[in-house]
């Protein structure tokens, strides 16, 4: 099977294509498993599906490292346009991609590639959550401890947490909120520092693949958190571990806008 390895930012996908692989579906969550794996497969953070779309150009499935399928990427739809853009499966600029949470529609600039991430959901319930009505600064008993979340989707469930500073267990509370039963379908979680009204410095443990170099829709969630909490403006940098995205909360049409890179590590195959 043939794969091109793509990374945003450092968190880095194996893209497939299934128009031309022959897969089986019951055999995709270990397929990812395997190669996902650092150690004994490839290494990712997840597999990424490129398959035909009647409803779109093209339809994006995304699977993370433990195996479960999220129902939309951020990185990861950078690394899609990058993909079907350098294999020649389009000549568009502006592409519209169907994923489990919609259409998403990246635009390739020069370098880097500029994201509609659509409109974040914050009703609680379609997060979803157990709770009713908008989890803004929702204070959260994790074990012994409370962490006052803002419960943002982007087609895919996040917790974000407005810290001091990162020096404490990221991996340890990060697992406890992802596996709290607040959250029936899991959830990714974003430890933001807040630097100024422009600036976010984020730690994230994703869903399904723990702690990872940047999470796209976490900063998007995060930027949103930002506003709701008044703890930052429509427009910042998210300044993750891999690197730097521009988003933006558009206040005009309520979409939250995604720019940062997307490079091709190398080709192989499996
Ligand atoms: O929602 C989830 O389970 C995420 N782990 C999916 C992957 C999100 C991603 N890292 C991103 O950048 O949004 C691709």
């Amino acid at each position: 099977m043939k794969f091109v390895k793509i990374h945003g930012l450092g968190n880095d996908y194996l893209f497939i294509n299934a128009m031309e692989e022959k897969l089986d579906e019951k055999e995709l969550p270990e397929l990812a498993r395997k190669m996902s794996d650092r150690h004994f497969g490839i290494g990712s953070d997840g597999i990424i599906l490129v398959d035909k779309s009647d409803k779109a150009d093209f339809k994006m499935r995304i699977f993370n490292s433990d195996g479960s399928e999220a129902e939309m990427c951020g990185n990861g739809v950078r690394g899609f346009a990058r993909y079907v853009v350098d294999q020649g499966l389009t000549e568009k600029k502006e592409l519209e991609i169907e994923t489990l949470a919609g259409i998403i529609k990246p635009k390739i600039l020069n370098g880097m590639i500029k994201v509609d991430m659509g409109e974040p959901i914050l009703d609680a319930e379609k997060i979803p959550t157990t709770e009713k009505g908008e989890l803004v600064n929702f204070p959260l008993e994790v074990g012994e401890k409370c962490y006052n979340i803002t419960a943002v989707s982007m087609g895919n469930p996040h917790a974000v947490v407005f810290v001091d500073s990162f020096n404490f267990p990221v991996s340890r509370i990060g697992k406890a909120i992802e596996e709290h039963k607040l959250f029936p379908q899991k959830t990714n979680v974003e430890f933001i520092e807040v630097i100024n009204d422009k600036e976010l410095g984020m730690q994230v443990w994703e869903r399904g693949a723990g702690v990872t170099m940047a999470c796209g829709t976490g900063a998007c969630a995060a930027a949103v958190a930002g506003v709701l909490n008044k703890k930052s403006g429509r427009k910042v940098t998210v300044h993750l571990i891999g690197g730097d995205l521009e988003i933006e909360w558009n206040e005009k049409d309520n979409h939250v806008y995604m720019t940062g890179p997307a490079e091709i590590v190398f080709t192989g195959e499996y």
